[in-house]
């Protein structure tokens, strides 16, 4: 091949090939792909400079082993990774999780995603993305500690503020983030922005833990006034019920909407009057203590659906915030069946293809991850500047910014998202914007 191909049939294989049974990556690649390719036969110096043949191959993969001790006295193995995908337009940067179901393909379709969704924020961050195929279920608070520490004795010599800067996603918190940037700053024995996500006493941006709930809402708002809606009186359908899905909820509250679900791996919580403040801040206290959010249907006077999911029931907004592929054909036709007016995703890739092909062929409104789940990553990217200045954080000037950045996303996917009928295609714009970005860095830097 001596150009990037024209048909995305001719460009999966040749990624099928190079990546043998990386579903995940093979996903995400290809849903960037299909809008991107026919930019790229528009434009020969991307095709000819390879530039997304290059961005599918990370700059390099870390592989390692975690060995720890659990409270019973025996020696646990786990395997972590480090997929720092590419820096063409600033460090490293994005998240660590810590599940079972982490492998190298998952981290691969998440450092990809970041490529983009970094891209999209304005801000210098490059991409990567990392964890371990941990399970803290069940597993007592000296024991993530004892992970955590293990995980950091390979890490450290990975990252720095200016190389790779890593930052919570699922089951890694400000606590692991803490126990993290402890062992961190003893192996170093230096105090620098090389974790994001942090404690307010230590360097963490105000706003960091709300960022991507709140960032979600903020872009839902925008989303909305581009059709003539708005979110009041709005019934809103939000899967999980963690970091990103809490914050949603009260986000969307405050804006008006009506909050009816959260969710868990086996079952979903319907509170058809819709949930307060109060009662999102206590199914994360009660989650921080271990707890299901099942136990909480009955003093909420809600119902509890065991292995059910959210998207079945009638709501005008829904917001899958929960992990990869989590809604599927199935259950984007019972949303479209009920006439929902936009799906905005809050986890990375929620979607399966054959659920997005169902809201495409239904024209509903949807708006990508990438896009819409961007405000974490940049608030993570206000801490580097934070750190980088040794100075305070403002939790004013931060949500102001989250704003902002939330608005100018949404501009962004516009730029090139924008059909003849005037609706908006918010997967080509976000891919298609964030594509250029990368593209124009890395034609300047020459064959790299
Ligand atoms: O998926 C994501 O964007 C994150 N987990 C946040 C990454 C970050 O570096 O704040």
């Amino acid at each position: 091949m001596t150009a990037t191909p024209k048909t995305l049939e001719a460009f999966m294989n040749w990624t099928r090939e190079r990546n043998p049974g990386q579903e995940e990556f093979h996903q995400a690649v290809e849903e960037v792909a299909a809008h991107v390719l026919p930019f790229i036969a528009e434009h020969r110096e991307y095709a000819e400079a390879r530039i997304l043949e290059r961005l599918t191959e990370p700059d390099r993969i870390i592989s390692f082993r975690v060995s720890w001790m659990a409270d019973d006295g025996t020696v646990q193995v786990n395997r972590g990774w480090r997929v720092q995908l590419s820096n063409a337009i600033g460090p490293y940067k994005g998240g660590l999780r810590f599940t079972p179901g982490v492998s190298e393909s998952v981290l691969k379709f998440l450092a990809f995603e970041q490529a983009f969704k970094n891209a999209l924020t304005g801000l210098p961050l490059g991409a990567g993305k990392g964890g371990a195929d941990f399970d803290p279920r069940g597993r007592s608070d000296a024991e993530i500690m004892r992970f955590c520490q293990s995980f950091m004795t390979e890490l450290h010599r990975h990252i720095g503020p200016e190389i790779d800067i890593p930052a919570g996603d699922i089951n890694v918190g400000p606590r692991e983030i803490g126990w993290l940037f402890g062992a961190y700053k003893r192996i170093e024995n230096r105090f620098d922005g090389a974790l994001t996500g942090k404690g307010a006493s230590f360097g963490g941006a105000p706003l960091r833990p709300e960022a991507t709930g709140y960032g979600l809402i903020y872009f839902t708002a925008c989303a909305l006034e581009a059709m003539g809606e708005g979110m009041d009186g709005r019934s809103v359908l939000i899967s999980g019920a963690g970091n990103v899905a809490t914050h949603a909820a009260d986000e969307a509250i405050r804006q008006g909407g009506k909050v009816i679900t959260l969710s868990a791996h086996d079952g979903c919580l319907h509170h058809a009057a819709g949930f307060s403040h109060e009662q999102i801040n206590e199914v994360r206290s009660h989650k921080a203590g271990g707890g299901h959010i099942k136990d909480l249907a009955r003093p909420f006077g809600a119902k509890w659906r065991a292995d059910a999911k959210p998207w079945d029931l009638p709501g005008h907004i829904a917001l899958p915030c929960a992990t990869q592929n989590e809604m599927q054909e199935a259950d984007a036709q019972a949303l479209v069946d009920n006439g929902v007016l936009l799906v905005a995703e809050g986890a990375n890739m929620p979607l399966t293809p054959d659920a997005m092909g169902v809201l495409r062929r239904a024209r509903t409104a949807y708006a990508p991850g990438k896009a819409t789940n961007a405000g974490g990553v940049a608030v993570s990217g206000m801490e580097m500047s934070q750190n980088a200045m040794h100075g305070p954080g403002d939790r004013e000037h931060v949500c102001r910014r989250l704003n902002e950045t939330m608005v100018a996303i949404h501009q962004r996917c516009l730029e090139h998202g924008r059909r003849k009928d005037n609706r908006i295609d918010y997967v080509k714009g976000a891919n298609i914007a964030g594509f250029r970005k990368l593209a124009d860095a890395m034609l300047a830097y020459g064959v790299v």
